[in-house]
């Protein structure tokens, strides 16, 4: 048997976003919730002490314009001073009324140029932030047929994103992501990795797939495509979340903790999570009636914990015994490493590195969250989409 190579945690880190820990909700209500921030500043101190309770979670997403500030040296060296570092910078062209029928595909090219300018926006953040990413994900498309040319919106597509692509600098990437519907009925522009992957190769070698875990088809084998994207060397990052019947954006692990683990031993597989990886890996994360800084920490640990249960994979036996045909035996394999419990691993190697053992209880009795109830009185508190 191979001795599972769990050094390979070490390397793991989870970027969450800067928008899971403001309120949001459904078309029908959003709740609020004492203590939620009212200032990107208050975002990223929430992102920190999900990061200081696991280690797990040194970046912070951000996502222009909700996190617009004037200075964002001063808002790096915040974040820095608390632990962490500003990370993926999440495009916004879906609140205007100028993009009723489009933002890069529009017909219109003076909406196509503004939206075009919003992400050359998104680059100077990104130059200030020292963030890597530039996510771009389009509500774009269109709800009846004959609404729109499809062939016509892809090129001005391809045309747009081309512009925007000219100014990411050497060590920066453009990363594309796909949703096969919503809020578009009929035709989304990027509806697929497919779409996604023909996109960014006509880019060049800085453009990249982004794969939301929610936004597939039910049914869909989402660790099909992880193993073929990174196969491309395509894959840039993920949004981590999980669903029960649409873009649920629930907490990742929490519907189907055994597709978690599929998808990430398919991560290793292609490296993903090696030292140096093109891998992002990050949540996109609502929390509408649990509390937002315990919801990130039992995102993080859910991804940690089907890490840690792929990594413990014996991948010679496997290999052997899908080479001679031995397929109860390779299901074998692969389920023996999934049923593993390796939550008492993971609370000894938190011990070692001086972490808490059980970081879900150590917040909930740490008072932080009557703490910032108490503080964050006044002003508005922040919400998905401001
Ligand atoms: C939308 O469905 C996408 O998942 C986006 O990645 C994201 O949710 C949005 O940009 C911000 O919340
Ligand atoms: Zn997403
Ligand atoms: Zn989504």
């Amino acid at each position: 048997m191979t001795t599972p190579n769990l050094d390979l945690l070490d390397n793991l880190a989870i970027e969450l976003p800067s928008w899971a820990f403001g309120n949001s909700g459904t078309r029908f209500k959003v709740f609020g919730t004492p203590g939620t921030p009212r200032t990107v500043h208050e975002k990223i101190a929430d992102a920190a002490k999900v990061n200081e309770l696991t280690g797990l979670a040194p970046t912070v997403a951000l996502h222009i314009p909700w996190d617009r500030v004037d200075d964002y040296g001063a808002l790096r060296t915040y974040a820095q001073d608390l632990g962490v570092r500003l990370g993926t910078i999440n495009s916004n062209t879906f609140q205007d009324d100028d993009y009723k029928f489009g933002s890069l595909t529009h017909t219109d090219k003076t909406v196509r140029q503004k939206a075009i300018d919003h992400h050359i926006e998104c680059i100077e953040v990104m130059n200030a932030t020292g963030s890597r990413d530039l996510k771009i994900w389009l509500a774009d498309g269109t709800n009846y047929p004959g609404q729109g040319d499809i062939r016509g919106r892809q090129d001005r597509l391809a045309e747009s994103l081309a512009t925007i692509y000219q100014h990411i600098g050497d060590e920066q990437r453009l990363v594309l992501e796909y949703k096969f519907f919503e809020p578009a009925t009929y035709v989304t522009d990027v509806p697929d990795w497919g779409t996604s992957y023909v996109h960014v190769t006509a880019l060049g070698e800085r453009a990249m797939v982004c794969l939301d875990t929610g936004h597939h088809a039910p049914g869909t084998n989402i660790e099909f495509i992880v193993a073929q994207l990174l196969r491309l060397g395509r894959l840039g990052s993920f949004d981590f979340n999980s669903r029960f019947y649409a873009d649920d954006d629930l907490i990742v692990g929490a519907a189907d903790p055994f597709q978690l683990f599929r998808i990430l031993f398919e991560v290793i597989r292609g490296g993903g999570i090696d030292l140096g990886s093109p891998v992002a890996l990050m949540l996109d994360q609502c929390h509408n009636v649990e509390e937002k800084i315990p919801g990130q920490i039992r995102s993080v640990l859910n991804v940690e914990e089907m890490t840690a249960r792929a990594l413990l994979v014996d991948t010679d036996s496997l290999a052997a015994a899908q080479e001679t045909g031995d397929v109860l035996g390779a299901n074998g394999i692969l389920m023996d490493a999934f049923y593993t419990d390796v939550r008492p691993l993971l609370a000894r190697r938190r011990a070692e590195r001086g972490l808490p053992t059980d970081p879900m209880a150590a917040y909930a009795a740490s008072g932080h969250a009557a703490r910032i109830a108490e503080q964050r009185v006044g002003g508005t508190q922040s919400s998905w989409g401001a």
